[in-house]
């Protein structure tokens, strides 16, 4: 995660400003040192005071600092800019760990899922932030800058992609607990395999493809898993947790903090509380190794 690897236009532009002022505090820096040494050099020796007070304290600064606001003026001006009609919007909540993202489909279906947003590369990104509980903040350094989420408020941020990828983001506003466990993975595709990727979220859960898996959503639906989850095609009555429809199509679980798999799947479930102590679900470690078996075989067939 380095806001210095840009990897899409806006954040060329964060980070073109981030040398300029690096590049331009050092050089002032080290014509400061220098007069130092040349001072400390000439100890005794006369100099004219007032000429170094009005030239080094007035119209040094006043030229540095009017440059500086006149050139962050024009760079905050290129960011802000609107996005064009054709951009592609998603919509991104904050939650007490982790994030829940939406999309809808050109013909108008909702798709939801966590801690992962899939884009197409070379095309803006409209994403609204909002938050369902404390203040959090969206941060895709590679992509572009932060922005805050606030509970009753939509903020937008334009992001747009120059190169497929993965590029980590992480929750910048400290918000309890699992503040440090909440990241989310921006997955950048070729445009026509962003449509695939998106026209498969959009089915429902797939059905059974073995008889463990079978069980494993009966066992789903037998231990209320589904008060807290949607599963679209099982039950959609929860929604305090992420949407599971695909869960085993993810990069990770628990927003960023253990790589998906089937021994991770299972590990989660069981002992949610060691791996992510605090966050909004809790253990069923004292479910029976073959109830835990079947529901992580299930949620990984969830592709
Ligand atoms: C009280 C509500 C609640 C119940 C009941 C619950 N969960 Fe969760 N679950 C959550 C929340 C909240 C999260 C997000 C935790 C986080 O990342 O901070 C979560 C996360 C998950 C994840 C990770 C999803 C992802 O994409 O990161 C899986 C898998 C999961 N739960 C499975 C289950 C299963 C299986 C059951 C039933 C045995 C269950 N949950 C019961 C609230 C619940
Ligand atoms: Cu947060």
């Amino acid at each position: 995660m380095s806001m210095l690897d840009p990897a899409g236009p806006t954040a060329h532009t964060i980070a073109g400003v981030a040398w300029s002022l690096f590049v331009g505090s050092t050089l002032i820096f080290a014509g400061v040192m220098a007069l130092l040494v040349v001072a400390l050099r000439q100890r005794g020796s006369e100099v004219n005071t007032r000429w170094w007070i009005v030239g080094g304290g007035l119209v040094f600064p006043t030229v540095v600092l009017s440059v500086l606001m006149g050139y962050t003026a024009v760079r905050s001006a290129q960011l802000t800019r609107v996005a064009p009609v054709d951009a592609l919007v998603i919509s991104v909540v904050g939650k007490m760990w982790w994030w829940e993202v939406r999309y809808r489909t050109p013909d108008g279906t909702d798709v939801v899922l966590a801690n992962e947003i899939h884009i197409p590369v070379n095309r803006p990104v409209v994403i609204g932030l909002s938050s369902s509980d404390v203040i959090h903040s969206f941060w895709v350094p590679q992509l572009g800058g932060k922005m805050d989420m606030v509970p009753g408020r939509t903020n937008q941020l334009v992001l747009q992609a120059t190169a497929p990828g993965m590029y980590r983001g992480q929750c910048a506003e400290y918000c309890g607990e699992q503040h440090a466990r909440m990241a989310m993975h921006v997955v950048a595709h070729a445009p026509a395999d962003f449509s695939i990727w998106l026209a498969a979220q959009a089915q429902p859960a797939r059905a059974p493809v073995s008889p463990l898996a079978e069980r494993g959503r009966a066992a789903f639906v037998a231990q209320r898993c589904t008060a807290c989850h949607a599963v679209r095609g099982v039950s959609e009555e929860g929604r305090l947790g992420p949407d599971l429809t695909h869960v085993g199509s993810r990069l990770y679980l628990g927003a960023g903090t253990v790589r998906n798999g089937a021994a991770a799947m299972q590990r989660w479930i069981a002992h949610v509380q060691q791996v992510k102590p605090g966050a909004r679900m809790p253990s069923f470690g004292e479910r029976d190794a073959a109830t835990l078996e079947a529901m992580a075989a299930w949620l990984e067939s969830l592709k």
